[in-house]
This record gives C-alpha cells, sequence and structure tokens, in this order.
C-alpha cells in the first residue's frame, strides 16, 4: 500500500471499471490541524462518473457478482477487514490528518469499520427468508435480492466509518456501487480502494468516484442506470436528492442532520450527567449528527449544572489530532468553521448569554489550524436560530425546565428526529421520557455508543431509512414473493 510520509504528498486517483484513473482538475487536501496540503485528488467528471455508473450497471446485469454465494462475499468482506487491520496505524493516522479528529477518535472510527466489514460478512450467511401457509395449492415463499446498482454518498465527519456502513452491507447484499466520498476527506476512501483492488473483486462491482457533490453526487441521483441512493449529508441536500431519484423512482436512504435534546434530571448522577453533557456534543468537535446540542436541565439543579459544565468546558485541550493530549480536534475546513463562527454571532445577536467560549484559537501552536473554543451558550429561547438549526460545530445550549412533560415538549420542539438521550436513576421515569422523544437513536444514562448490531436512524426531517445491523442490509435488498403451485 502507498505509505504517506510528513513531507510526501499522495496522488489520489479514482477506481472506475477495475482501474485507477485521474482527471484534468485536481484539488488539493488540506490537513484542517495544520493547512498542510497532504494530498492531491481528482476532480472527476459529469462523463467520467457517467462511465463508473455504466461500468457498475454492466457489473451487476451480467451477473457474476450477483451469482456469487454469500460465503464467497463474506470471504472478501473479512478479507477487506484483516487488510485495514493490518494498515491500522496507517489509517488512524490518515483520519486524524485529513479530517482534523482526535487520534483516539479515529481509532475508534477505524476499529468500527473493521467490526462493520466483519459483522456484514457474518450476517450475510444467516439464513434469510420465509415461507407462507396461503389458499390453494400453492406454496408461498420470499427470498431477499440485491437492489442492483446502489449510488453511496457519505460526508466528510467520519470519511471511511460511513463509507463502511454503505459499503460493506451494499456488498454482502450483492449489489455492485459507486460509490462518492466527500471532496474533502478522500484519503481514507482511496486507501480502502487500494484494498479493494487487491482482494479481487470483479471489474466495475466496486467504483469509486472522487470530486464534486454538485457534480457527481447529483449525477448518480439523477441517472436511471442506478437502482438506489444510500446518501449520509445534510437535510438540504438530502431533500435534492430526493427529488433527483424521482425520475426513476429509485430507492433511496438518507441518514441526515440533526438537533439532537440531552434530557438532565435533577435526580440523575451530576457528574455523569456533566461528563456525558460535555461528550455528547464536543467529541468530533460537534462535527456529529447525533450530537447532543441541546442540553435541558431541570431547574432544582440548572444553576449548579451550568456552572460545573462551563469549569469543565473551559478545561477541554483543543489541539491537533496528532498529539495525543489533545481532548478535541481542529474543525474540518476553515468554510466549516466560519459557518459554525456565524451561527455564534447569531447566537449573540439573538440574545443568546455566551458563557465561555465563542472564538478561534490562533495561539500555542494553533495559529495554522481551524480551532475553536468549546462554546456554551445559555438563556436561550426555542425561537433563537441556535436552538433551531444544526450547527454542526462545538456550540451547545442549555435551557431549564421544570417537569416532565416540558422537558418532553422542548425535546420534540423541532423538524429533526435524530437522537437524544435521558439522565435520571429512576428508571421508570426515564424510559417513560425516553419513549416519548421523538427520535431514532435514544439513550439512557449514555450519550453516543453506537453499535454495529442497532439500528441508526431519524425520525421526522433526520432521514429515511436505517444503517447498521439487519436493517441496513434490508435496505440493500428486494424482497421478493415466489408462489409455487403444487
Ligand atoms: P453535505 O453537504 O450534505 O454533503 C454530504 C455528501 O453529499 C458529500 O459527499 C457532498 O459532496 C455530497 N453532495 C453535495 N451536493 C450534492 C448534490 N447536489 N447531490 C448529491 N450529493 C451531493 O453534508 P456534509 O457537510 O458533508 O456533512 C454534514 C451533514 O451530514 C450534517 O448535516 C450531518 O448531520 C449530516 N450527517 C448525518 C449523519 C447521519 S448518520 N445521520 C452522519 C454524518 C453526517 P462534497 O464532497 O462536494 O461536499
Amino acid at each position: 500500500m502507498t505509505t504517506l510520509t510528513n513531507t510526501q504528498v499522495l496522488e489520489l486517483k479514482s477506481y472506475i471499471n477495475g482501474k485507477w484513473v485521474t482527471a484534468d482538475n485536481t484539488v488539493d487536501i488540506i490537513n484542517p490541524a495544520t493547512q498542510q496540503v497532504i494530498a492531491i485528488a481528482p476532480r472527476m467528471t459529469k462523463n467520467q462518473t457517467e462511465q463508473a455508473i455504466t461500468a457498475a450497471r454492466t457489473a451487476f446485469d451480467n451477473g457474476e457478482w450477483a451469482k456469487t454465494t454469500a460465503q464467497e462475499r463474506a470471504a472478501i468482506l473479512h478479507k477487506i477487514a484483516n487488510k485495514i487491520e493490518e494498515s491500522f496505524e496507517e489509517f488512524v493516522t490518515l483520519e486524524t490528518m485529513d479530517n482534523g479528529k482526535v487520534y483516539g477518535e479515529a481509532e475508534g472510527d477505524i476499529q468500527d469499520t473493521i467490526a462493520c466489514f466483519r459483522y456484514y460478512a457474518g450476517i450475510i450467511l444467516h439464513p434469510d427468508g420465509e415461507t407462507y401457509p396461503v389458499p390453494d395449492d400453492v406454496q408461498a415463499m420470499v427470498v431477499k435480492e440485491p437492489v442492483g446498482v446502489a449510488g453511496l454518498i457519505v460526508p466528510w465527519n467520519f470519511p471511511l466509518l460511513m463509507s463502511a456502513w454503505k459499503i460493506a452491507p451494499a456488498l454482502a447484499a450483492g449489489n455492485t456501487i459507486v460509490y462518492k466520498p466527500a471532496e474533502i476527506t478522500p484519503v481514507t476512501a482511496f486507501k480502502l480502494f487500494e484494498i479493494i483492488d487487491e482482494v479481487g473483486l470483479p471489474e466495475g462491482v466496486a467504483n469509486m468516484v472522487l470530486g464534486q457533490g454538485s457534480i457527481i453526487g447529483q449525477t448518480i441521483s439523477e441517472s436511471n442506470d442506478v437502482d438506489m441512493v444510500s446518501f449520509t449529508g445534510s437535510t438540504e441536500v438530502g431533500r435534492g436528492i430526493m427529488r433527483a431519484a424521482a425520475g426513476n423512482l429509485k430507492k433511496i436512504s438518507l441518514e441526515l442532520g440533526g438537533k439532537s435534546p440531552n434530557i438532565i434530571f435533577a435526580d440523575a448522577d451530576f457528574e455523569t450527567a456533566v461528563d456525558y453533557g460535555l461528550f455528547g456534543i464536543f467529541v468530533g468537535s460537534g462535527q456529529v449528527c447525533s450530537s447532543g446540542s441541546r442540553i435541558l436541565v431541570q431547574d432544582t439543579i440548572y444553576d449548579d449544572y451550568v456552572k460545573r459544565y462551563v469549569e469543565r468546558a473551559e478545561k477541554i485541550k483543543v489541539g491537533p489530532g496528532l498529539a495525543k493530549d489533545s481532548h478535541m480536534g481542529a474543525i474540518v475546513s476553515e468554510a466549516q468553521m466560519n459557518s459554525i463562527l456565524g451561527y455564534i454571532e447569531k447566537g449573540k445577536e439573538e440574545g443568546a448569554t455566551l458563557l465561555t467560549g465563542g472564538h478561534r484559537l490562533t495561539e500555542n501552536g494553533l495559529e495554522e489550524g481551524f480551532f475553536l473554543a468549546p462554546t456554551v451558550f445559555a438563556d436561550v429561547t426555542q425561537d433563537m436560530t441556535i436552538v433551531r438549526e444544526e450547527i454542526f460545530g462545538p456550540v451547545v445550549t442549555i435551557q431549564k425546565f421544570s417537569t416532565e412533560e416540558e422537558a418532553v415538549r422542548l425535546a420534540n420542539d423541532t423538524d429533526y428526529g435524530l437522537a437524544g438521550a435521558v439522565f435520571s436513576n429512576d428508571g421508570a421515569k426515564a424510559l417513560r421520557v425516553i419513549k416519548q422523544v421523538r427520535a431514532g437513536i435514544t439513550w439512557v444514562n449514555d450519550y453516543h455508543p453506537t453499535y454495529v448490531e442497532a439500528p441508526w436512524g431519524g425520525y421526522k426531517q433526520s432521514g429515511i431509512g436505517r444503517s447498521l445491523g439487519k436493517y441496513s442490509l434490508e435496505e440493500f435488498q428486494e424482497v421478493k414473493q415466489i408462489n409455487i403451485r403444487l
């Protein structure tokens, strides 16, 4: 595998129909902690994207891949997992440099990526299908088949992990794929495809097209030769994909944004609730779809909670991901940093009280990077922009409630429905409240842990469909009934 040294700039390529290809236009890939160029990536054209789609269409229609046995596909997924594991540290380092996250978080991402490939290698071997008692002399049965050509479009916040969440179940189910990583974080995607190139997939089964979403993602979403699109990203782009997919009524799966509530009752373990209140928003510098960006605290402990929270937030060491003592890394890009700073200004203008942070960090070795201080707002109201919109940065609002009913009302007063949590030592109350939170991913006395076995996705404008578990495999499958007259 190609490796990156401190002085080297990786030259990335796309992978179409089993061949490495490049483009006339390129873009510099930057480490957001240093602004150092770490790679140069091609910006593929609409025409090249169509070539990738044709390759995937041909590879699916000739049937070679779809007819492979589940055992053969499982063996390939295991090989991919093993090869990622062999290059574990390289993947972790590259993910840290490309995205800006801290090394420990990237370690978790790569471990979860490996687990994801192994999980789908395992689950595809499980018995599936059903039979039904039906009238007449007929035996009815149900079988699962691949959907066909799957377009996979992923964001920059978990570059490799979000890719694995789609590539592993899509290939396990026997689909062919046209995959587009986020333009600004393609490095580990390229490394993954170096591995995919080695493990012996038939030509055209797995294609990777690097470049811009407005060209590549749009072409995939509009194409009549693509049978489904699995997208993770913003609600705005998701809406556009839904419109584009209407052309040939392709199947869609959308994992979108969130504005998730983290409800802290007075009877919760206080320090645990502070710990997870911080972890819920500041992991990944808040650039996590399920971030607990709205903390709701019961009035009787509100003042103590806010005081302790701010004290702890101010102790978070922000720094380059590769420095092992950093707790929180860089923001992925200058554009994303400026967008977050814009929300912070809006929060101040609209009358929220800024308790800490709210600015870029430019001292003590952070001069060149895109670093923001952990930011906490209080005295917010439901109509404020920072309460309503997804900021996707290290910015949290802390609100007060008095009753269970009020907590549930505030929690659900959002267009989103991705995640949510409740902290309480009263088990019945915690369950009563979490059941009323309109969100697809929820926790009690915990925040953020994600398991490959369990479904991941949102209610309301947070998406359609589910990733992970058997649910994701089903997203990538069609269901056929076969009725046999006896
Ligand atoms: P987006 O701007 O939506 O980008 C996501 C992907 O879509 C990128 O690869 C992007 O390409 C591509 N894209 C852009 N325009 C497109 C178009 N017209 N047609 C098709 N594809 C297009 O999101 P982002 O900024 O990368 O990620 C942040 C958002 O993702 C947040 O809202 C976050 O909540 C959400 N997210 C959700 C989840 C889950 S699991 N629900 C997980 C992670 C992130 P470029 O490379 O050109 O940008």
